[in-house]
């Protein structure tokens, strides 16, 4: 992992790396709704991490996940073999021209993932960017609301103690710093 910088008195790490390398309490799986699998980040995390992650699925989806994870909802499983405790699955908006709630069903995604790790009580967890890849979400539109969600929510939950951006490209990252409206702390 790269680091890029430090924002919220430390709270929030901006790194550049593959999420699936990542040691911590969870890591966040920008899923879709049958949470069977995918591409992008949810085809690594269920590579890297093994069988055992979609066993955990398929029993949520023959039990209380029927119709499976509404677009802002969060599920946790185990990590498999991933360095993390849990990974946390969540279920992006697709990117509709941002009148049909994208923003807020987005900013729902990272706060319904930390309300996980809080209750689990762990110390860390590392989000992928949610919705912008297969689900067409424009980067700098999802930092801005992203960061919104992540300063309000730091401002009244002290848990997860660590929150990390994990970006797949510098660029991404460096997009993220620039349209968060963040600052180094
Ligand atoms: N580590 C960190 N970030 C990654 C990695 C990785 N290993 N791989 C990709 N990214 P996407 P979505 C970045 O498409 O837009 C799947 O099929 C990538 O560059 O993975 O929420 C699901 O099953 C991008 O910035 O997720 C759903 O059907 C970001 O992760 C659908 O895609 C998210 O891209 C979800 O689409």
């Amino acid at each position: 992992m790269k680091l890029i910088g430090e924002y919220l008195g430390g709270r929030l790490v901006v790194e550049v790396g593959d999420i699936t390398q990542f040691s911590g309490g969870a890591i966040v799986n920008a899923a879709n709704s049958g949470l069977l699998g995918g591409s992008g980040v949810d085809g690594a995390i269920h590579t890297a991490g093994g069988p055992a992650i979609l066993a955990e699925c398929r029993a949520l989806r023959a039990g209380s996940l029927k119709d499976g994870l509404l677009a802002g909802q969060a599920v946790a499983t185990t990590a498999g073999r991933l360095g993390a405790d849990y990974v946390i699955h969540t279920v992006g908006p697709v990117w509709a021209g941002g009148g049909r709630g994208e923003p807020e069903l987005l900013a729902s995604c990272y706060r319904e993932s930390l309300a996980l790790a809080d209750k689990f009580r762990l110390d860390s967890i590392a989000f992928p960017a949610i919705s912008t890849g297969v689900y067409g979400y424009p980067k700098a539109l999802a930092a801005k609301v992203v960061f919104k969600a992540l300063s309000r929510y730091a401002a009244v939950d002290d848990w997860p103690r660590h929150i990390y951006l994990v970006f797949f490209s510098e660029q991404d990252a460096r997009i993220f710093v620039a349209a968060s409206g963040v600052l180094p702390t």
